[in-house]
């Protein structure tokens, strides 16, 4: 028999994990990632961004290792041992567009044909700080992880509260907060790196008129014990090794508390 969980993932390869964190867990992490963007972060989407959070911001890691979540993951793996694949990104006030989360700009994460695929067992963990009843929040194309193209499927908004963890499929085709009509063109300014900078102040002093709470979120991937993690894995440390400054290793709390949970972690 199928849980509720596996049942709705199945049919539309997302899921929200309803009141999984506390109110005190969402203040501290609201906390630590105010204090982390006042002063660091890169301008993506007119807001910040930061990538390798889970290095970048060491203050995180109990969230990785959140027994809900995991208690979670291994429901839609059928047990299987939980893979934290050490991606992790935070996000501040950030705009977003249709993407997948499988790296297809540079080259995709997967060898073969994932459109065909029926089954993925690499999950994207969302963590949106403040509540999205109706907008802002995760929208996803239903269907989409059979397709390329982005254009794909009928939109959904995941409507989330506070305390909400969304799960999805990286294949499946999604987007954060869509740039409204003023922030459309600042937004494709700041896609020129001279203006990037004027660009996100224009807009932050948009937002201070507008009186909009700052929007925070944490989104992570965790994979499975089986062979398209595995792909992910591998992909993600030739990226890292690629990349200009090296990332450092885990924050040793971080191991620590996965492996309490048992949870496994690619070696590199
Ligand atoms: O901006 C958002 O809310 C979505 C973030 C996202 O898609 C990601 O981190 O992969
Ligand atoms: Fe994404």
């Amino acid at each position: 028999m199928e849980t509720p969980l596996q049942s709705h993932y199945r049919q539309h390869r997302y899921a929200v994990l309803p009141q999984i964190l506390q109110a005190g867990e969402i203040d501290c992490l609201r906390a630590a990632l105010l204090r982390h963007f006042a002063t660091s972060g890169r301008p993506v989407g007119l807001g910040l961004h930061q990538p390798n959070a889970a290095v970048a911001i060491p203050e995180l890691a109990w969230l990785y290792a959140h027994p809900g979540i995991l208690a979670a993951l291994r429901d839609l793996s059928g047990g299987r041992q939980p893979v934290f694949t050490g991606n992790s990104d935070a996000h501040k006030d950030m705009l977003s567009w249709w993407h997948k989360d499988t790296s297809e700009g540079s080259g995709g994460c997967f060898r073969g044909d994932w459109t065909a695929w029926p089954d993925c067992s690499v999950i994207r963990v969302g963590v949106y700080l403040q509540d999205h009843p109706t907008r802002d929040g995760l929208s996803v194309r239903l269907g989409s992880q059979h397709h390329r193209a982005l254009d794909q499927g009928a939109v959904r908004h995941v409507s989330t509260s506070r305390g909400d963890i969304v799960l999805f499929d990286v294949r499946l085709t999604h987007a954060g907060q869509f740039a409204d009509g003023l922030e459309a063109p600042l937004l494709k300014a700041a896609g020129r790196s001279w203006l990037t900078k004027p660009a996100t102040r224009l807009r932050t002093a948009y937002s201070h008129l507008r009186r909009r709470v700052e929007k925070l979120s944490i989104f992570f991937t965790y994979g499975s014990d089986a062979a398209d993690t595995q792909e992910y894995c591998d992909f993600e440390l030739a990226a890292r090794h690629r990349r200009a400054s090296p990332a450092g290793p885990l924050p040793d709390a971080l191991l620590e508390a996965l492996l309490r949970e048992n949870v496994a972690v690619p070696r590199g």
